[in-house]
C-alpha cells in the first residue's frame, strides 16, 4: 500500500509550518506494509488543485492524508468533513470570500479514511486527539475538499482525508504571550501520524 502525506508551507507570518516538519520526517519509511512518501503543498488558492493532482498522478497513492496547523488547538483532530465554501487570505495576498470550491460540487464530503479506528489508536497510544467536525474555511478545509471531489470525479480508487495538528512549541515559545496558545511536542504529532498509518494499513 502506498500512503502519500501532504505538509503545508508557512502561512500567516510563521517561518514554519509542523504539519511539513511532520510529515517530511516520514518520506521513505515503512510502516504497518505501507510506504509513505511526502510533498509540501503550497498555501496559495490558485496552485494548490495543480500541486495536488501532480503529486496524485506522480506518486499514485492508494491513500492521502493531507496535514495541517491549526494554531490554537490543543489535540490532534482527525476532520470528519469537508465543506464546498473558502474563506481566507493566501500567501500570495489573494482573498476568497464565501466562495464555493467547486460551483458545481455537492455541498460537502465526509473523509473516506477510518476516523474512528485512527482516533482510539492516537488516543491509546497516549496523545490527546479528537474527532473534528470543521476543518475551517482555508486552504485545509479547500484541500480536503478539492482531493474528494478529484477522487470522486476521476473515481479514484483513493481513500482521502485531512488531519490539522496543533503549533509546536517552538512557534509558541517566540510569540508575545506564549501562555496564550497550546502547543504539542513535534515527536508526539510523528507518533500520532505513525500510529494512523498503521491503522490505515491494517484496514
Ligand atoms: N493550515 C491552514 C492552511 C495551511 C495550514 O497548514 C488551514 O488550517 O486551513
Amino acid at each position: 500500500m502506498k500512503i502519500l502525506l501532504t505538509g503545508y508551507e508557512p502561512f500567516g507570518g510563521e517561518t514554519i509550518n509542523p504539519s511539513w516538519e511532520a510529515v517530511k520526517l516520514l518520506q521513505g519509511k515503512k510502516i504497518g506494509g505501507a510506504s509513505v512518501a511526502v510533498v509540501q503543498m503550497p498555501v496559495v488558492w490558485n496552485e494548490i488543485d495543480e500541486a495536488f493532482i501532480t503529486a496524485i498522478q506522480q506518486h499514485q497513492p492508494d491513500v492521502m492524508v493531507c496535514v495541517g496547523q491549526s494554531g490554537g488547538r490543543n489535540a490532534v483532530a482527525i476532520e470528519r468533513i469537508a465543506v464546498n465554501k473558502a474563506n481566507g487570505k493566501d500567501n500570495k495576498e489573494v482573498e476568497k470570500v464565501e466562495a464555493a470550491i467547486k460551483e458545481d460540487g455537492p455541498q460537502a464530503y465526509f473523509s473516506t479514511l477510518p476516523i474512528v479506528e485512527m482516533n482510539k489508536a492516537v488516543c491509546e497510544a497516549g496523545v490527546p486527539c479528537y474527532i473534528s467536525n470543521s476543518a475551517g474555511l482555508y486552504l485545509c478545509n479547500y484541500i480536503f475538499y478539492a482531493v474528494r471531489h478529484y477522487t470522486e470525479i476521476n473515481k479514484l480508487n483513493l481513500k482521502a482525508g485531512f488531519v490539522h495538528i496543533p503549533y509546536i512549541p517552538e512557534q509558541v515559545a517566540v510569540k508575545q504571550r506564549p501562555s496564550k496558545f497550546p502547543s504539542m511536542d513535534l515527536r508526539l504529532v510523528v507518533k500520532a501520524l505513525e500510529k494512523m498509518i498503521e491503522v490505515i494499513s491494517s484496514a
